[in-house]
């Protein structure tokens, strides 16, 4: 039996990669922050139905001691590092905490791997967010990066140290360099699951409006449930390497709104506000990634349209609206 190792397994991709690796037999372990609400940390894998079948061990990642002594416990032979402060907006309001657990706590836990387990694969959750100011229209593995955010800054400097493990002492560190993937179980920040929760609350009679910010931003939007299975993938090659994954096809929020109103009924237009307070010190206008490397070379490719998505989306969120009313 394999034993995988995630950090942010109470996290969105964490969920969906823990379900994943356990339908494949792995032996399942993660790692979880400390909280006084210790018991609604494991939500999101509580929704898969999955908490039981993992083993999480109280640990951070900006603590090189207790990331030493869970490697040393677990020997993995995959450790995926997603946990991170993954919300850009907030990297301008903490850009030293942003930077200390996105960019520094991948190096913590590289070097917890080099001491206690080298030979184990390494994943490093890199993003498209890197390329910020985009250099090309379609970005793949060879386009330069220009981070506008702390997040982003933060996530460069971890994808350069896990390129930097790899050529320094051999060891077996991958970069997936993904794009934006969305689900029933992204955070309520993100736009896709503030539009789909949003569009169920106006549904019910709950809300009348909702307020956004830029919505005339462009990305490449997939599914998470497809995306953790491409880093499942990067890791079963015999060199590491890193890897864009998108699905070629960008829309911006606007239609994303289009859509999940349209899938009950209702038009985005009636509805939709703009509050300056949405907006972000600088903003990436627009992401739509090149995955050919990883379709040819890991044989993925992305199962979900944005529509299917999206509507799934929507009809978890009124299920969980209606549920929260009774
Ligand atoms: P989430 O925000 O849903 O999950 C982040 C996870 O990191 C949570 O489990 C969180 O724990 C954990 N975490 C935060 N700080 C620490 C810390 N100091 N020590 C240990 N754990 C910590 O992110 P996603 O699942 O959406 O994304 C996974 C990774 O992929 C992230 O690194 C993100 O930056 C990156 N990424 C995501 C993309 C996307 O579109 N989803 C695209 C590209 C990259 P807690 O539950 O306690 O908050
Ligand atoms: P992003 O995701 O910044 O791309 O990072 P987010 O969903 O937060 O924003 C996408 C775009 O939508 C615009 N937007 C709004 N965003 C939010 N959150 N709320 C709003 O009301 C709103 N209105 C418009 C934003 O300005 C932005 O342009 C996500 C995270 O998962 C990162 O961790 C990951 O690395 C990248 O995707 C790829």
């Amino acid at each position: 039996m394999k034993r995988a190792l995630i950090t942010g397994i109470t996290g969105q991709d964490g969920a969906y990669l823990s379900q994943f690796l356990l339908r494949k037999n792995y032996e399942v372990f993660g790692i979880r922050r400390r909280s006084s609400a210790g018991e609604v940390t494991d939500t999101k894998l509580r929704w898969l139905g999955i908490q039981q079948d993992v083993r999480l061990l109280d640990g951070d990642i900006t603590d090189l001691s207790s990331i030493v002594r869970i490697v040393r416990e677990v020997k993995p032979d995959e450790v995926y590092n997603l946990a991170a402060q993954s919300f850009v907006k907030t990297s301008w309001d903490q850009p030293i905490l942003t930077g200390t657990v996105s960019g520094l706590g991948a190096a913590v836990v590289l070097e917890a791997v080099r001491l206690e387990m080298p030979t184990a694969r390494f994943y490093q959750a890199s993003s498209s967010e890197m390329y910020g100011l985009a250099a090309t229209p379609i970005q793949s593995e060879t386009t330069p990066f220009h981070p506008r955010s702390p997040y982003a800054a933060a996530k460069v400097y971890a994808h350069w140290m896990t390129i930097n493990y790899r050529e320094s002492f051999g060891m077996h560190t991958t970069c997936g360099i993904l794009f934006n993937h969305e689900s029933p179980l992204r955070g309520i920040e993100f736009v896709t699951r503030k539009v789909t929760d949003g569009a169920a609350r106006i549904k019910l009679g709950i809300n009348k409006k909702l307020e956004l910010g830029n919505i005339e931003a462009r990305r490449d939007w997939g599914h998470a449930k497809d995306y953790v299975e491409a880093m499942w993938l990067m890791l079963q090659q015999d060199q590491a390497d890193d890897y864009v994954i998108a699905t070629g096809r960008s829309l911006t929020v606007r239609e994303i709104c289009d859509i999940a109103f349209r899938t009950i009924g209702l038009e985005a237009g009636d509805h939709i506000e703009i509050n300056r307070k949405y907006f972000r010190p600088a903003d990436v206008n627009s992401l739509v990634g090149n995955p050919a490397k990883a379709i040819r070379k890991l044989g993925w490719k992305p199962k979900t349209s944005a529509e299917e998505m999206i509507a799934e989306m929507v009809e978890a969120d009124l299920k969980r609206v209606k549920e929260s009313l009774t």
